[in-house]
């Protein structure tokens, strides 16, 4: 097995305290979020790592914060972020609302935590941070009176260390979920070990012995639990060559009829992304569910500079979860994952120019950006205003997602304007709702309730003065 994480700093910079609440950062996102690349809670700064929390009719995400430069090989995260928004489209930076200068006996790496709301009230920051004993990671907590603080050390030492009895190999990563009884349950851990203990009505110690929860399959860190009509959920990031490249990491999930398991793996409910690491938070929020996950897909980002985004999350009637479509760029530059039934397809079109090559657009070459030409593209040139590519199979496909990476050679050839996609009803086209994006160096990923069709149609509308050109178009089941 590869790891998928980068190299960690043992034992880590020592920082100053950074400045809190400086400054408020807001950032709408369009309603129509397909039409954008990888639109992320805010660009003021790098995110990471989010936990969501709802109170009152108020979304709250928690979130790391990469402080990387450009290029960097190593985290450099040393405060946390609180995040509002009264619609889930539209964030506010609330500022930096806890620090790792709040805990006394720590040094560096703050790391991915999470929100609780405990019995009297209060609201406990659960966060893994460096500690300045023996071993590297441990998981502290704080407290404050709102959700948005203030934030105190709530233990004054680790809750979790490495010389916890059972604790994991890694002691990163901490959700915290309380079940309707009034218990309260915390599960963490990195590098394949999951661990899970209760916590006392306190918050602030445990109770009971540690354990290994089992049937969480490929677990490799970033656990996020929550319960749905009875069942409860658990998503992690998996470390596997059946979900992911090597190195790079997708969420996985279990279920269980109890708090503690025994868990029953459901299979992938979000694909790799564009970063190594991948970090779900999975919540309702006025009648909708969310996936809050992070990605490299930021100006500037990376693996070290990434950026926490949201996009909706359905669950099929039996409670199993759809596998979330990332609006923002699937992977900018990994293709979604699925059966694509464009290379079964034939291909034809208004109009491709003598020189170009209509085959490239279902050849399932991954361009490594728009203007990779080294496997032919689609383009038609010097048509202007609208062209149209057409799939046809000889039997009906069942198709809910279209991923399309534009060709762009910034010359005579540029992304569209606008696109429609459109659907074989046996009579007639139909368009598809959702639009289809237009972004530039990413699979633009439209979905839809599943079509069974023998046709699929991508009309595409010129920019004035350019034309138009697709390196590859996949149509997923
Ligand atoms: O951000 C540092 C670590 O990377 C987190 O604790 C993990 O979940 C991964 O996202």
């Amino acid at each position: 097995m590869v790891e998928h994480r980068p190299a960690r700093t043992v034992p880590g910079e020592r920082v100053a305290h950074p400045a809190f609440g400086a400054g408020s950062h807001t950032r709408n996102l369009p309603s129509d979020r397909c039409l954008l690349a990888g639109p992320p809670i805010t660009t003021a700064i790098y995110t990471a790592d989010p936990a969501a929390l709802v109170a009152g009719d108020t979304l709250y995400l928690y979130t790391g914060h990469d402080e990387a430069p450009p290029g960097g090989t190593n985290f450099v995260m040393r405060d946390w972020h609180v995040f509002t928004s009264s619609d889930a489209t539209t964030f506010t930076d609330q500022g930096a609302k806890l620090a790792i200068s709040n805990f006394s006996w720590a040094g560096a790496d703050a790391w991915a935590g999470e929100v609780e709301r405990g019995a009297d009230g209060r609201y406990y920051w659960y966060v893994p941070v460096n500690g300045n004993g023996a071993g590297w990671m441990d998981i502290g907590v704080a407290v404050g009176d709102s959700p948005l603080g203030p934030f105190t050390d709530a233990k004054g030492g680790p809750l979790i260390s490495d010389s916890t009895p059972g604790s994991s190999p890694l002691n990163i990563d901490p959700t915290v979920f309380t079940d309707d009884d009034g218990q309260v349950y915390m599960y963490w851990g990195s590098y394949y070990g999951l661990r899970a203990v209760r916590l006392n009505a306190d918050m602030t110690s445990t109770v009971g012995s540690v354990i290994t929860p089992s049937g969480v399959t490929n677990f490799w860190e970033a656990p996020w639990m929550f319960k749905r009509d009875g069942v409860y959920y658990l998503a992690y990031a998996a470390n596997d060559s059946a979900c992911s490249a090597p190195g790079y990491a997708c969420i996985r999930y279990a279920t269980a009829s109890s708090p503690l398991g025994p868990w029953t793996h459901r299979g992938v409910v979000l694909d790799q992304v564009t970063s190594t690491t991948n970090h779900p938070a999975i919540i309702e929020f006025k009648g909708q569910w969310y996936m809050v996950y992070h990605n490299a897909s930021s100006p500037g980002g990376g693996n070290f500079r990434r950026s926490v985004t949201i996009d909706k999350l359905y669950f099929n009637a039996d409670g199993t979860m759809r596998k979330v479509v990332q609006t923002g760029g699937s992977g900018g530059g990994q293709p979604p994952t699925g059966t694509n039934h464009a290379t079964s397809a034939t291909a034809s079109t208004s109009y491709v120019s003598p020189w170009e090559t209509l085959a490239a657009v279902n050849d399932g070459y991954v361009p490594t950006s728009s203007a990779d030409h080294s496997h032919g593209a689609y383009g038609n040139w010097d048509h202007r205003g609208t062209e149209w590519l057409e799939y046809r199979w000889p039997t009906a496909r069942s198709v809910s997602r279209v991923a399309t990476y534009w060709f762009d050679d910034d010359l005579g050839i540029d992304v569209p304007a606008s696109c429609r996609l459109q659907y074989w009803n046996g009579t007639a086209y139909v368009d598809l709702p959702g639009g289809c994006g237009v972004a530039a160096n990413t699979y633009n990923v439209s979905a839809f309730a599943p079509v069974g069709t023998t046709r699929l149609r991508l009309n595409i509308t010129s920019k004035p003065n350019h034309s138009t050109g697709v390196l590859e178009w996949m149509a997923l089941a």
